[in-house]
């Protein structure tokens, strides 16, 4: 059997976006999402939008009940900046606090550890069309809106993060146009990205001042960069990827500064920031307490086979391709490699280059389509879940069992949720929702995952 460390988090994440919804008095305001589905449904699957969604926002007293009933000792989602803003004038929405309170409330009577993070892919659109987090306005307001979140909703919290991922809002909003304003503008991004960092750590430097009980973080999607081989153009390749993919916001956050070779590259395609001295220091100063990793993919590249158009908006593909390595394990649902080494090389990156920073998973899991055709007696049997998680804790272990300081294992996601563009095609949740009915019922991996919490391992 694999014991995991005592007090180790179990658990799963969502979003507010991908599993409130709105409803009619809860005066939300839009954001992104909400806009680009009014404007271009069809891009969305199914033409279903993001006020379709497991209305954890009517039913969380019995969703935590759920919560229990799958083994969770924790939870992530985050809060809805465009709910408890919904106005440019900053005037807080105080039936959202209500909201939140009362959800919060509950999961701590429960006995569940809350993990909040403040946002997670939803610029209000109020603010987007101001420039989103292109406008350095926005750093204040996002500055603002986290103290308003630390302040409300502070004695609930046990740990918070900054940001979910951020590095995907600059690269699918500025360069490869999945996410809204659909734009390509590598300058933008750059900007975008380095204003994103100013963000987190403007918004630790306000949590410090409160001297809450509780730890801040952030939440990076690593995906570590294998070179096809071992000839040095490859290698030289994944280095760059790697810089790209996880150094430019790993370094920031938890070093404090970023990697010259990287700066290096900016500068020689002219795309540096507006930047000042202040906003290096708050990055500097503001380093955040662990980190939360989300974990689905490793990146494969190999030296670039072409020469780049000179031309072409700049992109990281400028110094690597690609690489489609023959044979590897595949979600075909998604088109992700599955690949479980990968977490224990995170494990040993994390341990030998980030000062052995504490961690943990937030997210690992697999989206599946058409589940179910593995239903049996009225239960999905997601078998192939099942087998994901463990493969993926081994690895875990091994890295744990090494010293890295890892703290949980969080899969993406509780119930089934609504995923962006992807909508509800690929079904990822240990409990599945009933679109027609809002029905949920806990599939096999469910049941796994509270043993699997209960035994602390497996
Ligand atoms: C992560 C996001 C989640 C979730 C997940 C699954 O990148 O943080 O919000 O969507 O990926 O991805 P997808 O829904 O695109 O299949």
């Amino acid at each position: 059997m694999l014991k995991f460390p005592d007090k180790f988090f179990w658990g799963s994440a969502t979003s507010a976006t991908q599993s409130e919804g709105s409803f009619t008095g809860d005066n939300k305001a839009y954001n992104i999402w909400d806009y680009w589905f009014e404007i271009e449904p069809y891009k969305f699957h199914n033409e279903i939008g993001p006020s379709k969604t497991s209305s954890i926002y009517k039913y969380f007293e019995s969703d935590v009940e759920l919560m229990k009933k799958t083994g969770h000792n924790s939870f992530r989602t985050s809060i809805s900046w465009s709910r408890l803003f919904p106005t440019k004038d900053g005037k807080i929405n105080e039936t959202a606090v209500e909201f939140y309170k009362n959800y919060f409330t509950k999961i701590k009577k429960e006995g569940i550890a809350l993990f909040i993070n403040l946002y997670h892919f939803d610029m209000p659109m109020y603010l987007q069309e101001q420039g989103g987090f292109e406008n350095k306005e926005t750093i204040t307001r996002y500055k603002d809106y986290a103290k308003a979140c630390f302040e409300f909703f502070g004695e609930y919290v046990d740990r918070w993060f900054t940001f979910n991922e951020p590095i995907v809002h600059v690269e699918c909003g500025y360069l490869n146009t999945y996410h809204y304003p659909m734009e390509v503008d590598p300058k933008k991004a750059v900007q975008v990205a380095f204003n994103t960092a100013v963000c987190s750590a403007a918004a630790i430097k306000e949590f410090r001042k409160l001297k809450l009980k509780s730890k801040i973080g952030i939440i990076l999607n690593l995906t570590p960069a294998y070179p096809r081989s071992s000839n040095k153009e490859d290698i030289k390749a994944a280095k760059i990827a790697e810089l790209f993919a996880n150094k430019s916001f790993l370094d920031p956050a938890v070093i404090g500064a970023y990697p010259k070779e990287l700066i290096d590259i900016i500068k020689k395609h002219d795309l540096m920031p507006v930047y000042s001295e202040d906003e290096l220091e708050i990055i500097r100063q503001n380093t955040v307490d662990f980190l939360g990793i989300n974990y689905y993919q490793p990146l494969r590249v190999k030296a670039k086979e072409c020469m780049p158009n000179e031309n072409a908006p700049f992109s990281p593909l400028y110094y690597y391709d690609i690489y489609d390595m023959p044979g590897k394990k595949i979600n075909p649902y998604r088109g992700w490699e599955i690949y479980p080494q990968a977490i224990y090389d995170i494990c040993v990156n994390i341990r030998k280059n980030y000062n052995n920073i504490e961690w943990l998973i937030t997210e690992n899991g697999i989206g599946v389509e058409n589940e179910s055709k593995f239903r049996k007696d009225g239960k999905i049997e997601d078998d192939y879940r099942i087998e994901f998680m463990k493969s993926h804790l081994k690895y875990l272990h091994k890295g744990i069992q090494e010293g890295t300081n890892c703290i949980g294992y969080q899969v993406w996601t509780f119930i089934d949720c609504w995923s962006w563009l992807n909508s509800y095609k690929n079904r990822y949740g240990l409990v599945e929702l009933d679109l027609e009915t809002d029905e949920r019922i806990i599939k096999k991996s469910g049941y796994w995952f509270k043993n699997l919490s209960d035994n602390n391992g497996f």
